[in-house]
């Protein structure tokens, strides 16, 4: 009893808790073959002890002596493993009493109940991954939209860990330079060279620079672009809505302020995931409902990333439209101009003037989707976020590269102001501590808890 109480040995079921065509059960841990060797009789006279890494074999999954389940085992050996451990994964029937029973089988067999997320944080105890790669695992596994998959795949192979590593050793070979000649000033020949410390310094900024502002980017792609469809009452929003949405999501209706409270929908345009907001109509009005309406319409135009701004092609531009052009001089705005199908009665070169991305659709018609979705990806361009390079992914990775960035500002600072190099010394070792805390190989305990605490159990 004690034995199973402290068993180091972990599993849990690593697939989804639902009915599929199969289930596995992760076993990991010095036992983890062992474990396997009880739950598991491989048919022939394979003995599972004698498993190889990375060989698999057919055979029952058994529990006190009765038969469960027919499946597969897979064995890996330390440290050739996700986890860096021996680790036994059992597939069988999927089906959540099935998987339950054959978890229930490997816990009496010695193993004890993994936590959340124990099998990477294994692999991050034992070297296989860094804490940013981690991450990267929990990003994948929520990942929305094709275009930010990406993203992580890059940081799942190491890529923003490879940038910062690149930077903090400018820094380590700097402050080594710094202390060498603070503490044996007669052997080096020359001064400490302020010109090339501030020339390196700059070029490590620059990269922390670069990084803290792919931040919105990489947010944008992960949790969705934030965007809003405005424009004054009836020319067409809730439809243009709807066709994003691909179902009947906004009410349509040939009344001047049907949308009233905001309408949000997730929708996928060229790979980019999307949050947009169907906003009530833009005009002066008593009717205290609508007004609540058009103000928090004006909120979510503040806080969105792209304006999808409607006008009606069939109407010539009134006061409102001018009005809402104004306002969205500062944003990046989609301008479309809508109902083609109706005679035109619009003065477009007015548009022209004021909007640099203009698209001529019909909302009613499907085939607009396609226009839209060229136009949408020119504004928002993905590929404006460098995926083979890394990038910071979440608010814990971008507290770091800001407090590096500071600690690497003050040390330009002291340099400029002519300070003693050891003074630069400890600003340069106060930079390197933030990029390691990034990368987690100085992280507490207390951090790489929270990091883990996001994950599933079985991951
Ligand atoms: N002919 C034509 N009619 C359209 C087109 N798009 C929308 N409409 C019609 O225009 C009217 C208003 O459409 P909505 O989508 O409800 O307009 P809205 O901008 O959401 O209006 P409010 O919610 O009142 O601000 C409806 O009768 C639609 O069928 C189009 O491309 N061509
Ligand atoms: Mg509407």
């Amino acid at each position: 009893m004690t034995d199973i109480l402290y068993s180091n040995t972990i599993a849990a079921i690593s697939t989804p808790p639902a009915a599929g065509g199969v289930s596995m059960i992760r076993v990991s841990g010095d036992r983890a073959v062992e474990v396997a060797e009880k739950v598991f009789h491989p048919v022939g006279s394979r003995k599972v002890s004698e498993m190889a890494g990375y060989t698999a074999c057919y055979g029952g999954i058994y529990s006190g002596g009765k038969k469960l389940d027919d499946g597969v085992l897979l064995i890996f050996r330390a440290p050739h493993s996700y986890t860096g451990e021996d680790v036994a994964e059992i597939t069988c029937h999927g089906g959540i009493l099935v998987s339950r029973r054959v978890l229930r089988a490997c816990l009496d067999a010695g193993a004890r109940m993994a936590q959340a997320g124990e099998f990477t944080r294994r692999a991050l105890l034992s070297g296989k991954l860094t804490l940013t790669q981690a991450e990267a695992v929990a990003d994948m596994i929520s990942a929305k939209s094709d275009g930010y998959l990406q993203c992580v795949s890059a940081q799942l192979d190491g890529a923003l860990y490879r940038k910062i590593s690149a930077v903090k050793q400018t820094l380590v070979d700097l402050a080594g330079e710094i202390t060498a000649w603070i503490d044996y000033p007669d052997e080096m020949e020359e001064g400490f060279d302020y010109a090339d410390g501030r020339k390196r310094l700059e070029a490590c900024r620059s990269e922390i620079n670069a990084l803290l502002d792919g931040y919105g980017v990489g947010q944008a792609m992960k949790d969705g672009v934030s965007a809003a469809i405005v424009g004054k009452p009836n020319v067409g929003k809730s439809t243009l809505m709807n066709l994003l949405a691909g179902c009947e999501r906004s009410i349509v209706a040939d009344i001047e302020g049907t949308t009233r409270d905001i309408v949000e929908e997730n929708i996928m345009l060229g790979g980019i995931a999307f949050s947009v907001a169907d906003c009530a109509g833009i005009r002066e009005t008593n009717d205290p409902i609508e007004r609540i309406g058009v103000e928090k319409m004006r909120k979510r135009m503040e806080q969105s990333r792209l304006i999808f701004a409607v006008f009606d092609n069939s109407r010539p531009l009134s006061e409102e439209d001018f009005q809402l052009a104004d306002a969205l001089k500062d944003k990046t705005v989609l301008c479309v101009i809508n109902k083609q199908d109706l005679e035109s009665r619009i003065d477009k070169s007015c548009l022209e003037k004021r909007f640099s991305h203009i698209v001529e659709i019909s909302a009613e018609n499907e085939s607009s989707l396609r226009l839209l979705t060229e136009a949408v990806k020119e504004l928002v361009n993905p590929e404006s976020l460098d995926v083979s390079s890394g990038f910071i992914a979440n608010e814990r990775q971008r507290d770091s590269a800001a407090a590096a960035g500071r600690a690497v500002d003050s040390a330009l600072e002291a340099i400029a102001g002519g300070v003693t190099p050891d003074a630069v010394g400890v600003m340069l070792e106060a930079a390197v501590d933030s990029l390691s805390q990034l990368t987690g190989e100085n992280a507490s305990e207390q951090v790489i808890d929270s990091v883990f605490s996001r994950f599933c159990v079985g991951k």
